[in-house]
């Protein structure tokens, strides 16, 4: 299924002069502070956010998994929902692959397809955080930090033609997501598991190309509930930092102990140039992969403030970090999801946008905290609304992309073409 612009257009038609007052009330709004509208709206269009491959399914839970209709049988199909959802926000200009569960058999074609819908690769992930089939070694008790060589070269490997199938593609990283770790003291050797795993990373790391990097993405628990080898931004880095340039670290927002403070981490890790980009979620409790702001909007726009100084110490556009949404969708359309997924990070970083630098500043040299506080609230409290809308209508998507996505049935349709008991191959 395609959407047509002319059904954009004609949604578009319906809703412009509701929307057209309200983005010229919210452009006199930031006027008077200054700030010009436009400029905001021209960053938002540049900002684009990857899907993952493993996202366009319905997700589920140990305990059990309720699969919706006309989900992705294929790769094809997967990139075919990733090519609706861009065509309705046009921020969503990527997929993210999983190897093995998305290899590409024919790359030409494959390419072919996407660039057709706007699209281009992101990130390779690789997987060895279960066993597949006919695998000769298990990788119950670790991968890369594994106590047997064998099961590390295995492992070692299949990053490796992970990394060939992103080639194939116009990938231009790989990102690394261990579970390695043990369950219970005593299992394994802390020191030893951090040798192995860096010595496997450093032969990943060997087989780069040139211009590629590698992600490295940190953990704190799950599936192992006693010890991680990569278990926060720091062991992170500190592989990174062994690793070599083309390594960053890869901060996933459901990868925390509880109360952590990730926009502190961020900070740190970009005035050290080391973020690679980001996992997009949201949780209540642990590693929920909720919708993205869905819980805590007020965190990930304090996140954004610092990407927003990060970027601009570095004097990088937002093109230059991989932004990715890492969420399971278990009661939601999956699709809908990542449409509010990637409309909440657009919001927040609009709000972050608005924040007076400058003022800030000042508050901060005479500490004057409630200022400080009041500065950020200021932007948070702004209803950002008409220039998300606003940034999506120029670039040709639609106003409302989850309104246009039920008034033209999309779900139904899909349903109609692919049947009604279809499981995407994922989690
Ligand atoms: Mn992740």
């Amino acid at each position: 299924m395609k959407i047509e612009q002319y059904q954009i257009d004609q949604h578009n038609d319906g809703l412009l002069s509701s929307h057209n007052n309200q983005y010229v009330y919210t452009k006199e709004l930031l006027g008077e502070q200054g700030i010009y509208a436009d400029e905001v709206v021209k960053a938002l269009q540049d900002f684009q956010v990857a899907i993952p491959s493993w996202a366009l399914g319905t997700g589920g839970t140990r305990f059990g998994r309720f699969s919706g209709g006309g989900e992705p049988r294929s790769l094809e199909e997967k990139i075919e929902d990733v090519g609706l959802l861009h065509a309705l926000n046009r921020s969503s200009g990527s997929i993210s692959l999983h190897i093995p569960w998305d290899i590409p058999e024919q790359p030409k074609e494959t390419i072919q397809l996407a660039s057709s819908l706007g699209l281009t690769f992101d990130a390779v992930n690789s997987n060895t955080f279960q066993d597949q089939k006919n695998q000769e070694l298990s990788y119950k008790f670790g991968s890369l930090s594994h106590v047997d060589a064998g099961v590390r070269k295995q492992a070692v490997n299949h990053n490796i033609e992970v990394i060939k199938y992103g080639e194939q593609l116009g990938s231009k990283a790989l990102s690394v997501w261990l579970s390695d770790g043990s369950c219970f003291p005593g299992q394994s050797s802390f020191v030893k598991a951090f040798q192995y795993t860096l010595e496997s990373l450093q032969e990943i790391y060997a087989a780069l190309p040139d211009d590629w990097k590698v992600y490295v993405e940190y953990k704190a628990y799950e599936p192992n509930f006693y010890s991680t080898v990569i278990q926060d931004w720091g062991s992170s880095l500190l592989f990174c930092q062994k690793l070599g340039p083309k390594a960053d670290v890869l901060v996933d927002l459901g990868h925390h102990l509880p109360n952590a403070n990730i926009e502190q981490i961020v900070a740190t890790l970009m005035m050290e140039g080391r973020l690679a980009g980001f996992h997009f979620n949201d949780s209540k409790y642990g590693d929920d992969d909720l919708t993205v702001g869905s819980i805590r909007p007020y965190m990930l726009f304090l996140i954004f403030v610092e990407l927003v100084d990060g970027m601009r110490r570095a004097n990088r556009g937002s093109s230059s970090y991989a932004w990715m949404i890492d969420a399971s969708h278990n009661v939601k359309d999956p699709l809908e999801d990542l449409l509010q997924s990637v409309e909440a990070i657009l919001i927040s970083y609009a709000e972050a946008l608005l924040v007076d630098r400058k003022k800030l500043e000042q508050a901060r040299s005479v500490n004057d905290v409630v200022l400080a506080q009041q500065i950020l609230q200021n932007a948070f409290r702004t209803d950002v609304r008409p220039l998300v809308r606003e940034a999506m209508r120029q670039s040709g998507g639609a106003i409302d992309p989850v309104g246009l996505f039920r008034q033209v049935g999309v779900r139904s349709e899909l349903m109609n073409e692919r049947g009604k008991i279809t499981v995407a191959t994922g989690l």
